[in-house]
């Protein structure tokens, strides 16, 4: 009987997976088990998530996954994007569908919400960016355009946890994707009331808090009866991805480092052993995200790869036959517009859109034509990998600390072009992968709550033995140090 064998479920922006890991002589052993796509769903202008049959591709991946591991799965633990969540009635049924976080029902919220608390006052309670699709918003713009929903909703659990309550769990909020609701107090360590009061929000609907690595229940009856395979324990991990992900950072020991969680987006940040909540800090854009065993990563989410991604589905939709890697080695051999950046966090960059073109507007903004989409993919990368620097810059002024080298993890770390350059620009080493960080970090989490691992310094170090770590130097051309400023310049930070 092997030992051990966990399932870790992580649901990203375009696609979910399932991974099997086995723990042997110190070394994970990771095995894909289940794949499938996610989007988002538009109707009617509103944007949603296809969310019961993500909840049926789970239970299929489960039934696989015990079929291939001969039963011998012993536990399962869910972790997903961050912010959305369900509503549940008096007797337990879903209200409506999920929506997506990028709905553009909170559009103008961060603003109006600053009449209800004073921006700093939030910040110095919750201690989060302000980005339009936090939870906050959400529930602001529920109320004023569906309170009757709300009006009948008794409970509110955010996506990887309420799925995990459909397996059998019971019901809770995680605290690393609480932390990020903009509701939660990072100081006292709960639910705001004084937020919740100020913005009209019933406090009742929130769930009690779990932590990662709480046995949270087990896979049920009525599951295992359709899908005919054994139960297996459930348990809490980082419920948000971006936790999951950093617990996989190969950092060499548990000190603090600086690192990019690289997907659909791009989270820069510091994993850290306090918190930063300074009217400075939130000036910068940085948000303090709760963690797995109760760290800080100080954050600033920029737009990521999001923005291919999109173009990648407008110029498929005209017929052409991208993919990823071969756009990347494509755009690194582009020579004509090595100095055009754009701000890849501009607003108009965060709706589903004709991307192509909102980015050859941007580039002639700043004076250039883009000529082909291999320059567009060139320009969006470059000025990803600036944003990098200068986010990383700030963290080191506002932490007064230098760290030595950058990790990447997650999907984005495979862009070996879009590496290469965050080196150039950064002038440190980058350490890149595993691309697979959310799911491993979630079956370490597992191993860790049942006891397997003794914490957080062993599931790293059993992590950097486990994965291929790609090392990239920083070139000393100086050019990328007077582009960068070019960028800065364009993106009026000079
Ligand atoms: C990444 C992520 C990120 C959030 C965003 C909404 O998947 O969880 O941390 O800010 O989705």
């Amino acid at each position: 009987k092997k030992e051990g064998l966990a399932l870790a479920v992580d649901l990203g922006a375009s696609g979910g997976k399932l991974f099997v890991g086995e723990l042997k002589d110190g070394k994970a052993e990771i095995h894909p088990v289940h794949k499938f796509k996610n989007k988002i769903v538009l109707a009617q202008g509103r944007a949603y998530w296809d969310f019961l049959r993500i909840f049926d591709e789970i239970k299929m991946g489960y039934a696989l996954a015990q079929r291939e591991f001969s039963g011998q799965i012993t536990s399962i633990a869910i972790d997903s994007w961050c912010n959305d969540y369900a509503l549940i009635s008096e007797h337990g049924t879903m209200i409506g569908t999920p929506r997506n976080y990028r709905d553009s029902r909170t559009f103008g919220w961060i603003e109006r919400s600053f009449e209800m608390m004073p921006q700093y006052e939030v910040y110095k309670r919750t201690g989060q960016q302000f980005q339009r699709f936090e939870t906050s918003y959400h529930l602001l713009a529920e109320k004023e355009q569906d309170p009757d929903i709300l009006g009948i909703a008794k409970e509110l659990i955010f996506i990887p946890d309420y799925l995990s309550h459909l397996l059998g769990a019971k019901k809770y909020s995680e605290y690393t994707i609480a932390s990020v609701s903009n509701l939660y107090n990072l100081v006292e360590n709960k639910w705001d009331e004084d937020i919740l009061k100020a913005y009209g929000l019933p406090r009742e609907i929130f769930m009690p808090i779990v932590y990662a690595g709480d046995k949270v229940g087990e896979i049920a009856k009525d599951v295992t009866d359709e899908l005919q395979v054994p139960s297996a324990e459930i348990y809490a991990v980082g419920s948000h991805d971006t936790a999951s992900a950093v617990v996989a950072a190969p950092a060499e020991d548990d000190e603090e480092f600086i690192f990019i969680s690289s997907g659909t987006w791009s989270l820069v940040g510091a994993e850290l052993r306090n918190n930063i909540m300074t009217e400075e800090s939130m000036k910068l854009g940085f948000g303090n995200e709760g963690g797995v065993m109760r760290r800080n990563r100080y954050i600033c989410n920029v737009m990521g790869l999001w923005i291919i991604q999109e173009c990648v589905r407008m110029w498929n939709l005209q017929g052409k036959d991208y993919d990823f890697a071969g756009l990347a080695e494509e755009a690194s051999k582009v020579t004509t517009c090595d100095t055009v950046f754009i701000d890849p966090d501009d607003s108009r960059l965060f709706e589903p859109a004709n991307m192509p073109e909102v980015v050859a507007q941007m580039a002639r903004e700043h004076g250039y034509a883009p000529q082909n989409d291999f320059e567009i993919v060139r320009i969006v990368t470059q000025s990803l990998a600036c944003k990098y620097r200068y986010v990383i810059d700030n963290i080191e002024y506002l932490t007064g600390k230098k760290f030595p080298c950058l990790h990447i993890i997650g999907g984005g770390s495979q862009n070996t072009f879009l590496d290469q350059l965050t080196a150039n620009y950064l002038h440190k080493p980058v350490k890149a992968g595993p691309a697979d960080a959310t799911g491993i970090g979630n079956i370490l989490t597992q191993w860790i709550g049942r006891g397997i691992l003794k914490g957080l310094k062993e599931a790293r170090q059993v992590c950097a033995a486990s994965c291929g770590i790609k090392t990239y130097q920083p070139s000393s051309d100086e050019t990328f140090e007077k582009n960068y400023h070019k960028f800065l310049h364009d993106i009026g930070k000079a």
